[in-house]
């Protein structure tokens, strides 16, 4: 081991004695202050400082990595990968509106800095890449593959998306139709019956088995040990599934819900059976789409075996917006009281959704982004009050993949006045989705070289099997069980933030900035 000086990153070393830097790791002493509540005989609140004290054991070595898709050939797949083949080639291409350059807009890790302190002489403010905070896999370094149920090669497959502009499609087609999905798992009853005519390149058995399991399984190491991957993460960005009904002695535990795969039952989807397959295979698997792929059998078996899971549903356009908003509105003081969103959208997910069962998913993924905001704000609203709230999604083919979002946020203002906020957002789905993609693997994978400890003697560890910290990304964040769900961006920005922080041994990112006040 070395003090700081000895090893260091890029761009910036710690110079602490929290903080030591070997060949290997990072270790970091962190001193994690909170503070306990409790109520005095009186009904009075009673606020206690607590202090715990965390080593965290960051591993520097990064890795090779493999990126596999679930649902390779569909708009998000065939973008995030011509993306990805862009940035890696620095391609430049031609648009009525003038050169185009490839780059990762939209990605937090890639596209935003935070802030590392104050320069000593000038006082302002020092900012850093947010890739820079940790050593990061490079997007342009992901090894890509995966499966889909269409056997489209990816150069035809991006021309049925219908995203990316011509002049650099022509760039990276040669490359793209190099690369076919492998044949995947297809349920029928669990996505609209509309998508049948797309599924040409599916395993036998139309329910779950235990041989797809295991051909899941083979598949990733096959394709770990062709590219010479150290490590391999799945994301599904597959269609929408229904939900699957939770039967206690079918998925509602481990063991129950292996069982049920091997004895065929019809009520297991193809995503649970990927995401079996991946904690078995001790690979990260995140689920990108609403559905309730993580049944509590799922996480139950990504806990026994310490394996990572992550969901649920990316938060892309409309859903930031609301996320940002309303925690903006509400903790205005403004009582915000009611919500309606709408969409339309003519891409084959708005197809998808267009069944009343995968739109169900939807909804609900849409529908339960601000609880928490409005339960924190108990002068605003009673106990159990919340605001109206409702979420449409229409077909309409004609827009393509460039959905329409509308929302309205009605809101009771001072003295029984109303704020009515209007919004047309048209997102480009695909576009921004993608980079979110790219967010959830990097951090998934740095997640996977982060241990810690809170006592020096004692074993080092990793952090729960559902990795919460992915929440900014996602519209229905998957969080252990028992524990609170944070919907708001901020807060959701700020843990990712910190908690990378405190693996480097600096304080949490706190917009005081007494220097500037005191003196
Ligand atoms: P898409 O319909 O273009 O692509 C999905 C792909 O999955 C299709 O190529 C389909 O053939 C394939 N597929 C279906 N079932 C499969 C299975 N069992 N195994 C392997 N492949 C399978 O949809 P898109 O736009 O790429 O979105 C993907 C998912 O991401 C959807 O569930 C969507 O709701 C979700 N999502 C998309 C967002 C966006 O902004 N684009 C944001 C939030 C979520
Ligand atoms: C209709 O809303 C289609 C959906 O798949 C969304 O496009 C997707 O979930 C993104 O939603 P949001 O709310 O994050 O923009």
């Amino acid at each position: 081991n070395g003090t700081a000086a000895a090893a260091r990153s890029d761009l910036f070393t710690v110079n602490s004695a929290n903080v030591t830097y070997s060949e290997t790791d990072i270790l970091s002493k962190y001193t994690y202050r909170t503070t306990d509540v409790t109520k005095d005989d009186s009904g009075k609140y009673v606020a206690t400082p607590k202090e715990t004290v965390y080593e965290f054991k960051t591993d520097r070595k990064v890795p090779k990595l493999g990126m596999m898709l679930v649902g390779l050939g569909g708009n998000n797949g065939t973008t995030v990968t011509a993306g990805i083949i862009a940035n890696r080639r620095n391609l430049a291409w031609e648009t009525k509106e003038g050169t185009r350059a490839a780059n990762y807009y939209g990605s937090v890790i890639m596209g935003s800095t935070i802030k590392l302190g104050t320069d000593a002489k000038s006082r302002r403010e020092v900012n850093i890449p947010f890739h820079d905070i940790l050593p990061m896999v490079h997007p342009n370094d992901l090894v890509i593959g995966g499966w889909d149920i269409s056997k489209m090669n990816l150069a035809e497959a991006m021309d049925r998306a219908q995203v990316l502009e011509p002049t650099l499609k022509q760039l990276v087609r040669k490359e793209m139709a190099s690369m076919v999905p492998l044949p995947s798992i297809y349920y029928p009853d669990f996505i609209a019956a509309n998508q049948e005519d797309r599924a040409d390149n599916v395993l036998p058995g139309s329910k779950a088995s235990w041989d797809h399991v295991e051909q899941i399984r083979k598949d990733i190491r096959d394709f770990k040990a062709a590219n010479g991957l150290d490590k391999v993460i799945v994301q599904w960005t597959a269609n929408t599934e229904r939900y699957a009904d939770i039967i206690p002695g079918v998925n509602d535990t481990a063991d129950n819900l292996v069982r049920a795969i091997k004895e065929g039952h019809e009520e297991v989807s193809p995503s649970t059976v990927f995401s079996v397959a991946c904690t078995l295979e001790g690979v990260v698997f995140i689920n990108g789409s609403p559905q309730n792929t993580f049944v509590p059998g799922a996480i139950e078996l990504a806990e026994r075996h310490g394996a990572f899971v992550g969901g649920d549903d990316f938060k892309s356009g409309q859903t930031k917006m609301k996320s940002a908003l309303v925690d903006f509105l509400i903790n205005a003081g403004i009582k915000l009281t009611s919500i309606a969103s709408y969409n339309h959208l003519g891409n084959n997910d708005g197809k998808n959704l267009s069944s009343q069962k995968q739109f169900r998913s939807k909804e609900i993924s849409k529908s339960n982004v601000v609880d928490d905001m409005v339960e924190a704000n108990t002068v605003l609203y009673e106990e159990g009050e919340h605001p109206d709230h409702c979420v449409v999604i229409k077909y309409m083919p004609a827009v393509g993949d460039d959905k329409r979002a509308l929302d309205e946020y009605y809101a009771e203002i001072f003295m029984g006045g109303h704020q009515t906020i209007s919004i047309f957002n048209v997102c480009e789905d695909s576009l921004l989705a993608s980079p979110l993609i790219i967010d959830l693997v990097l951090i998934a994978e740095l997640m996977t070289r982060i241990q810690w400890r809170t006592q020096a003697d004692g074993d080092f560890k990793s952090f729960h099997s559902v990795l919460s910290v992915l929440s900014y990304m996602l519209k229905a964040p998957l969080t252990p069980p028992g524990t609170p769900v944070i919907n708001a961006l901020g807060k959701q920005r700020a843990a990712l933030i910190n908690i990378f922080r405190a693996c480097v041994g600096l304080e949490p990112e706190n917009d005081m900035t007494l220097e500037h006040k005191l003196f």
